[in-house]
């Protein structure tokens, strides 16, 4: 199918060969979430034009993105950025989509992401973050682009799951805890599939958990920092969490899709763990937010009955519910990311403390402003 590309990224050559690409063209699912968000600027920046697909949801959910659409003239398109309706359920629309925007790299980021919503949503889970691959992949196949089109697949530490080996690495066995992490390993394999397959320059980024003050309000840190802002502000009493002792290797998000970039810039296509190598607990991540505001957290109790009070007041400030546990955990991740040092030259540049920080603040100030949020 012919391209249907605005004129302006094209240019007639001299000697008459037809038009010649100027600017690299990006396509990436789940632009509107966090990581999304963040690559599409990264992009821009970098001089992609920038192609995004978002759902058609009965609210805005493009609230990440706005900044780089809004335009006066364009309904959701930007000089740089082009958003399109799609579904990683519907097929003929990612062919439709590939085949209009002609992509040099497509960055499949679009997933059911919540780990514990995928025990109540599991068969959804597998049809968007497991056969939604298969379906991006067989369509750069049917729009003939599978020589031309690099892929990177957003594949997740969740494989590791419960942990054969410590720390994690590209090598390390997979043993998924939950109907996502199950959802995913298939997507890992299908990409390495086709790769070998029908030879598409096909990669799986396998990222351990990264966070920012863009992360989704039901995620943990994201929870933690919301929640210990609006108590700041008056605005709440408690926060109510559920595995306290659970580890992960957080990282910040704009570091991580740096490392997605670097991935699809790789002479040749590979897998690669992106980590920071440091581990902390939830409880660890509680104490350190509480710290920004002042509070010295001090923990009392066992098991659901466990509290983390102000130390020097004696207020309640965190609760346990059984609610927010999961039906199997996954208790700790710790990545090695040598090969994606050695080999790319990534480096993490965000520690622990400065990433807490950010997140603290801009909640401090987003409920300044917002209230309600
Ligand atoms: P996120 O904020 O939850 O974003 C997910 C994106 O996928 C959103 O744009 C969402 O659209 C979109 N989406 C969901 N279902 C879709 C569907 N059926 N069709 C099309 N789009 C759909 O996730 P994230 O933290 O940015 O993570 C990005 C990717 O990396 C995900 O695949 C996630 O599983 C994976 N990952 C994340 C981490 C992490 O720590 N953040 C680590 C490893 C791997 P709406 O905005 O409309 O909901
Ligand atoms: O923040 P979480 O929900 O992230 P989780 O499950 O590690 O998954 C995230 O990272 C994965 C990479 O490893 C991504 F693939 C995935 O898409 C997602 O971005 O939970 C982190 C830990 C868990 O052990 C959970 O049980 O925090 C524990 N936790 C304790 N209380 C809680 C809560 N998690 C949530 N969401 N909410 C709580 O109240």
């Amino acid at each position: 199918m012919a391209s249907k590309r605005p004129a302006e990224f094209e240019e007639e050559t001299k000697d008459g060969n037809g038009p010649k690409r100027q600017r690299k063209v990006a396509l990436i699912t789940g632009v509107s979430g966090q990581d999304g968000s963040y690559l599409a600027e990264f992009l821009i920046n970098k001089g992609y034009v920038v192609h995004g697909i978002i759902r058609r949801a009965s609210t805005f959910n493009t609230g990440r993105v706005e900044h780089l659409y809004k335009n006066p003239m364009a309904h959701f398109e930007g000089d740089n950025f082009h958003l399109h309706y799609g579904d990683m359920t519907d097929s003929t629309c990612l062919v439709k989509i590939i085949s209009e925007v002609q992509p040099d790299e497509i960055y499949n980021l679009a997933a059911q992401s919540h780990v514990k919503v995928s025990f109540d949503l599991a068969e959804y889970t597998a049809d968007v973050d497991g056969v939604g691959v298969l379906r991006m992949l067989d369509a750069i196949r049917t729009t003939g682009l599978a020589s031309k089109v690099k892929f990177y697949q957003a594949s997740t530490s969740e494989m590791f799951g419960l942990v054969q080996e410590v720390p994690q690495k590209e090598t390390t066995p997979f043993y998924p805890r939950s109907p996502y992490g199950a959802a995913k390993l298939y997507a890992y394999w299908v990409v390495v599939n086709y790769r070998e397959a029908y030879n598409i320059f096909a990669c799986n980024g396998i990222l351990f958990n990264h966070e920012s003050p863009r992360r989704g309000e039901t995620f943990v840190t994201r929870k933690i920092t919301r929640g210990v802002a609006k108590i700041l502000l008056g605005q709440q009493e408690d926060i109510v969490l559920g595995n306290l002792d659970s580890q992960r290797d957080w990282g910040h998000a704009k570091d991580y899709v740096m490392a997605m970039w670097m991935i699809m810039q790789h002479e040749v296509p590979d897998d690669f763990v992106v980590a920071t190598g440091t581990v902390h607990s939830v409880r660890e991540f509680v104490v350190a937010s509480f710290k920004h505001i002042g509070v010295d957290i001090m923990w009392e109790g066992k098991g659901l009955e466990e509290v983390g009070k102000d130390k020097t007041t004696g207020t309640v400030r965190v609760r346990v519910a059984k609610k927010y546990y999961r039906p199997t955990e996954v208790d700790f991740l710790q990545g090695d990311s040598t090969k994606a040092k050695k080999i790319l030259g990534w480096e993490p540049s965000v520690s622990f403390e400065e990433m807490v920080k950010e997140m603290v603040e801009s909640d401090i100030q987003l409920m300044k402003e917002h209230p309600r949020a």
